[in-house]
């Protein structure tokens, strides 16, 4: 066994990447503004400099511990120069902080207040780069940009999209899109893993709130709010719940408080998606056509794929994502049940995802130039809002849907996690075939970037690839392009783990913050009435009252382009 002795006290060695993990692992929180375990060591901030006997000042970071290694993290010479470090990226820094979008969860306050800064010493910069407001879901501020290069790496390594890179030098130094172009006008597919990763203000969901707010208070609007899948296991984060634990009760409740006229539940479209996408399956497994057949809720990936493999767009299912589905199916029935015009109902959406105020905007999801979906919120940006008005989240009771577009099935909640839309896709395809109820395909349920499931349905076995991270799906397509790998079926969803881990969701990284909230899907899928989404008697009487096959294919699907 392997010991190194960190302020004093002997730390077992056991596989730790480095100095720095195996210094987290004895409780010291070592403060970093570019460490983070799933994308490469950059060593750039400087912060984490320890003292190892015998060898001075090292980053811990980039070294690895080593037996009967004596380290001090905190010594008098280190504590200076990292007071330095703090103090010079404030003096380069926007210090606009009570009205940065980011305060109260930005890493560069937490740390400089941690240190006990009180004054700068160094002059502060007066000019700073402008604001880059070009993207419908991302915003960018280079004034608050502290170089840790964290975006840069997430948007190469883990997404190989690739659009974020460093440009000039010294002081002059900035991240920017390529040709310093603004990031609306590349190829971003608004996944948002940069905003989620930026320890600062400069990355940030486009704040849609006022608009929010300016719709609610407007006594000629009828606005009504849909909530995703994710959101649920997620938002209690910002109040005190851990990850995973189910406040949608609550959440419900804020809502009403907040002067939403309707509360919705995203999942009673994910239940029409799972029908139409499983009879698309059906239907083209029969023809042996247009296979493997891949997932279209992610519009993330849907950009993705349009800019990088425009040949795979006939594959992708033509189903609207649940986010679309519903502002159809709600512009459709609510305005004619309400006798309002679209334009006097709002459909306001909580998703964890900023590429869901991408895909609200995309042309095709609009009447006449009249929008389906009106305003797209993150989980973030809703709990500012209940933030704002003061609710106490933890102390609210637990409130109920609306109906009908608050009922849905379990198969429908666990969309919310890589995996789930499989899983949801095949109880309704073994239903459909073998005429049996439910059965609940545990083996889809994913704890990495790709799984590779054989599942028999039907007197066949279905061949299914479940991807998240696009990085992951671009290995996984190169493989099926080549012809290494067959498939029926393929998963994709941009962000790791699916939509619990989304761009808009709390700003909690750890890999055990993404399983636990996906295990509270699950758990929540266990919770619920019904679990395959042909069960949903509110989707059956709709099936029945207001869609014929051309409404449907009308409403619920869409076209791609290159
Ligand atoms: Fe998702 Fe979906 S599951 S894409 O991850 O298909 O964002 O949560 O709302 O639309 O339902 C996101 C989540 C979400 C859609 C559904
Ligand atoms: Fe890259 Fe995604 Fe950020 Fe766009 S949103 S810059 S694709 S990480």
């Amino acid at each position: 066994q392997q010991y190194a002795v960190i302020d004093n006290i002997e730390v077992q060695i056991e596989g730790e990447r480095n100095l720095l993990e195996l210094i987290r692992k004895a409780h010291i929180e070592l403060p970093t503004f570019c460490y983070h375990s799933e994308i490469s060591v950059y060593g750039a901030c400087r912060m984490c400099m320890v003292e190892v006997q015998g060898r001075g000042i090292v980053p811990a970071c980039s070294t690895p511990a080593s037996d009967g290694m004596v380290v001090s993290t905190s010594t008098k010479q280190i504590r200076d120069m990292r007071k330095i470090i703090v103090e010079l990226m404030l003096a380069n820094h926007d210090q606009s902080c009570t009205t940065c979008p980011k305060s109260g969860d930005c890493r560069l306050q937490k740390i400089a207040h941690q240190m006990g800064i009180k004054t700068v010493r160094f002059k502060k910069r007066e000019q700073f780069p402008p604001q880059d407001l070009s993207s419908v879901a991302i915003s960018r501020d280079p004034a608050k940009c502290v170089l840790c290069g964290d975006c840069v790496r997430v948007c190469k390594e883990i997404q190989s999209v690739g659009v974020l890179d460093f440009a000039g030098r010294g002081a002059k130094a900035i991240v920017t899109p390529f040709y310093k172009k603004g990031i609306g006008e590349v190829d971003c597919v608004n996944c948002g893993q940069c905003v989620k990763i930026c320890p600062v203000g400069a990355l940030t969901p486009n704040n849609q709130v006022s608009e929010a707010w300016d719709a609610i208070h407007d006594k000629s609007k009828t606005v009504v709010v849909q909530i995703a899948p994710a959101v649920r296991v997620a938002i209690g984060e910002n109040f005190g719940y851990q990850p995973g634990e189910v406040t949608i009760g609550q959440l419900v409740t804020a809502l009403r408080m907040m002067g939403f006229d309707k509360i919705y539940d995203t999942s009673f479209a994910a239940d029409f998606t799972v029908i139409e996408e499983g009879n698309e399956f059906l239907a083209r497994l029969e023809k042996g056509e247009k296979l493997p057949q891949f997932t279209s809720c992610c519009p993330a990936w849907v950009k993705f794929a349009e800019q990088y493999y425009p040949e795979l767009l006939p594959n992708i299912s033509t189903c609207r994502s649940p986010q679309q589905m519903f502002g159809a199916l709600c512009k459709e029935k609510l305005t004619k049940e309400l006798n309002i015009s679209r334009e006097d109902l709002v459909v306001v959406s909580i998703m964890p995802c900023t590429a869901k105020k991408f895909e609200a905007s995309r042309p095709e999801f609009a009447a006449d130039g009249s929008r389906d979906v009106d305003i797209v919120l993150t989980t973030q940006e809703l709990a500012l809002m209940i933030k704002e008005r003061g609710i106490d989240f933890g102390q609210l009771d637990v409130g109920a849907f609306d109906m009908p577009f608050g009922f849905k099935s379990g198969a429908a909640v666990i969309f919310g996690t890589s995996g789930g839309v499989s899983e949801a896709v095949l109880r309704y395809a073994s239903d459909t075939i073998n005429k049996e109820k439910f059965t609940a395909y545990k083996e889809l349920r994913v704890d990495a970037g790709l799984k590779i499931a054989e599942v028999a349905v039907g007197g066949k076995t279905l061949r299914l690839a479940i991807v998240s991270g696009l990085g992951n799906a671009r290995e996984l397509i190169k493989k099926i392009r080549s012809g290494e790998e067959h498939f029926d079926l393929v998963e994709v969803m941009a962000c790791c783990g699916g939509c619990v881990n989304g761009g808009g969701q709390p700003l909690n990284n750890e890999h055990i913050t993404v399983q636990a909230r996906a295990k509270g899907l699950y758990d929540n899928d266990v919770m619920l009435q019904v679990h395959s989404s042909e069960e949903n008697p509110y989707l059956q009487k709709m099936y029945s009252d207001d869609l014929d096959a051309h409404k449907a294919h009308k409403l619920l699907h869409t076209h791609y382009t290159s």
